[in-house]
């Protein structure tokens, strides 16, 4: 499974719901995709998109996606702690695990070395988890999250290409602004 064609599939899924997107790849790919108001992309803050969704999450009752990275949700674990201890029924994490740190080199991350991530989510009292390695099953699982309390954690085991998107415009400010308008 490729990153770009399931978040295609995802997106297609996706209503009004805020997305935040991990920084690198999966913002220039989200971009890609589709560019709206309510994505809302990390850029530079590396480890923190799950941590900004969950703040989302804690203050509307909109359903909030995260779609976070391995590498970079691995240098703050304890975003996944938190978000089984504040238990948020409206937050979905997708997280694109492609086992390495893909932006900066392709070093190979710790879930290439054994790291799972579904059953750290599970050990933090996260009450739905999924692992998908193909587009149907990770569509399937997505809907549900949609539809169904959470919190969510699902983890889509991705291929890396060498096909680089499109890089999203180095825009930060804007586009926070822009999101902050749909709640206005
Ligand atoms: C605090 C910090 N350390 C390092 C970086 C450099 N950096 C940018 S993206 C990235 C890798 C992110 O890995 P992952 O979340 O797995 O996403 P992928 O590139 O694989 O899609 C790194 C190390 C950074 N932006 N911030
Ligand atoms: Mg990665």
């Amino acid at each position: 499974m490729h990153r770009f064609e399931a978040m295609q599939l995802l997106m297609q899924q996706v209503g009004d719901e805020p997305v935040v997107a991990n920084l690198g790849p999966t913002t220039d790919e989200l971009w890609n995709v589709v560019d709206r108001p309510r994505n809302f992309y990390t850029y530079g803050s590396m480890g923190l998109c799950s941590s900004v969704a969950l703040g989302m999450a804690l203050s509307t009752p909109d359903k909030i996606v995260s779609f976070d990275g391995d590498g970079s949700l691995l240098m703050n674990l304890g975003a996944i702690a938190t978000i089984g201890r504040e238990m948020p029924r409206n937050l979905v994490v997708v997280v694109w695990d492609n086992e390495e740190w893909g932006q900066t080199g392709h070093q190979a991350s710790h879930t290439a070395k054994g790291t799972d991530l579904e059953q750290v989510a599970r050990s933090c009292s996260i009450p739905k988890t999924a692992t998908a390695d193909n587009e149907e099953d990770l569509v399937t699982v997505f809907r549900q999250a949609l539809s169904e309390e959470g919190p969510w954690f699902i983890v889509a085991k991705i291929e890396e290409t060498d096909e680089e998107a499109t890089f999203a415009p180095n825009e930060p400010e804007m586009y926070l602004h822009r999101f902050r308008q749909t709640y206005l």
